[in-house]
């Protein structure tokens, strides 16, 4: 029978950033995901440091049991093309924001992938938003997810109506 309940246990996503610098600006991504029940991998991996390394784990994700990548890099910024370019799952990518041109260099990087290999992207430093597609991929297959997203939205709208200013 089909599984359609995500394992607590069990990592569903992938989180690779470029470097450990980047941790600060990935770790809402992480705590979303917990947020949603859903575990994840949180490990550095550079596209140019560590080659060989990182394409060996996003050619090895999916038979671990990994159902979406997301990928943090800054600057000349193409962790996320080099691991899509290795795997059927999706690829959302999080252009880290850099010092000398704040993140323009990361964006597009990352949103500009040549056709045949695509990249999601989200905003500059927007890992949040990164593991909420990443959730919305997955409500697709795990329906308790979009009870939960439900949940989140209207959180967020009674948040919004219920402003006093
Ligand atoms: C990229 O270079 C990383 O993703 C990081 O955003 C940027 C700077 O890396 P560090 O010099 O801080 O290690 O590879």
């Amino acid at each position: 029978m089909k599984n359609t309940k995500p394992k607590p246990s069990s990592p569903l996503v992938g989180i690779i950033m470029g470097s450990a610098s980047d941790a600060e600006v990935m770790e809402p991504g992480r705590t979303t995901l917990k947020e949603f029940g859903i575990a994840c991998e949180f490990k550095v991996l550079s596209a140019h440091r560590t080659p060989d390394e990182a394409l060996k784990y996003s050619e090895e994700a999916a038979g671990r049991g990994i159902e979406v990548l997301i990928a943090g890099a800054g600057g000349a910024a193409h962790l996320a093309g080099v691991l899509a370019a290795k795997t059927l799952l999706p690829v959302i990518g999080v252009p880290i924001q850099s010092k000398s041109l704040k993140g323009l260099d990361s964006l597009l990087s990352i949103v500009q992938m040549p056709p045949g290999i695509p990249v999601a992207t989200v905003a500059i430093n927007g890992s949040a938003n990164a593991a909420l597609l990443a959730i919305e991929i997955l409500a697709l297959k795990y329906p308790e997810l979009q009870t939960k997203l439900r949940a989140y939205r209207e959180s967020m709208r009674r948040k919004v109506l219920d402003a006093r200013v």
